[in-house]
């Protein structure tokens, strides 16, 4: 039995690009959702209640009433289930090819590129500026993005047929040299751009933060 909407947690400063997906992909699936967030400087995410909930103690955890899960990807994944295509939008792709590639973009942007979030963190896109310039390491994981991204985009302006959650999570990636003034190959910034202004991204990026 379902109760009520779901509620999705994440993080009051909104700079975490794993509760970005889940929010662009409830955000997507047009499902109303309460955005609830957590203070995770204070260990918020260890009260008993929300430990039990996401059983990592990490946000985002989806809270769907009868069910909760956490891990961004294993959200989309679920919500793709629950509310599933042809009467919700799609955030995964529909052929088998094209939910391959958006799967091999989400794993890979979480666990590469790490001298690039480092250089560049998730706050700089949407606190302060970092100017500093790359160190050797974060450069050689820019050029790799931008090579990554270049191949998966070619002249299209989604990774597949039609835009899937991988988009966003690209664009984010992307982010974070192009919203710090770093230069980008202006088709990449193009892209970068037009996903921020996606009515789903749009809604994160737009978010109140403290
Ligand atoms: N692999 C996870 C990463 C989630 C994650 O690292 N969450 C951080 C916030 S960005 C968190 O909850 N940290 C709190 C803690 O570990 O105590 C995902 O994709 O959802």
């Amino acid at each position: 039995m379902v109760i009520g909407s779901p509620s999705l947690f994440g993080e009051r400063r909104c700079d975490s690009p794993f509760v970005f997906t889940a929010f662009v992909a409830l955000g997507e699936k047009r499902v109303s959702f309460e955005f609830k967030v957590l203070d995770l400087a204070a260990g918020e995410q260890r009260t008993p209640e929300f430990a039990s909930q996401s059983l990592t103690e990490r946000v985002p955890t989806l809270d769907d009433g009868f069910f909760s899960v956490s891990e961004s990807v294993a959200i989309v994944e679920y919500a793709e289930e629950r509310w599933p295509s042809p009467e919700y939008p799609r955030v995964l792709p529909a052929s088998v090819q094209g939910r391959a590639r958006a799967r091999q973009v989400l794993g890979w942007l979480r666990t590469d590129l790490a001298a690039l979030r480092r250089a560049r963190p998730s706050d700089s896109i949407f606190y302060e500026r970092v100017t500093t310039p790359l160190d050797a390491a974060a450069r050689k994981d820019a050029d790799k993005l931008v090579r990554v991204a270049s191949a998966l985009l070619g002249s299209r302006a989604t990774i597949a047929d039609d835009w899937c959650i991988a988009d966003a999570d690209l664009a984010f990636a992307l982010m974070r040299l192009h919203g710090n003034g770093d230069a980008l190959p202006p088709a990449l910034a193009r892209y970068a751009e037009a996903q921020w202004q996606r009515p789903s991204v749009a809604r994160w990026v737009e978010l109140e933060r403290p």
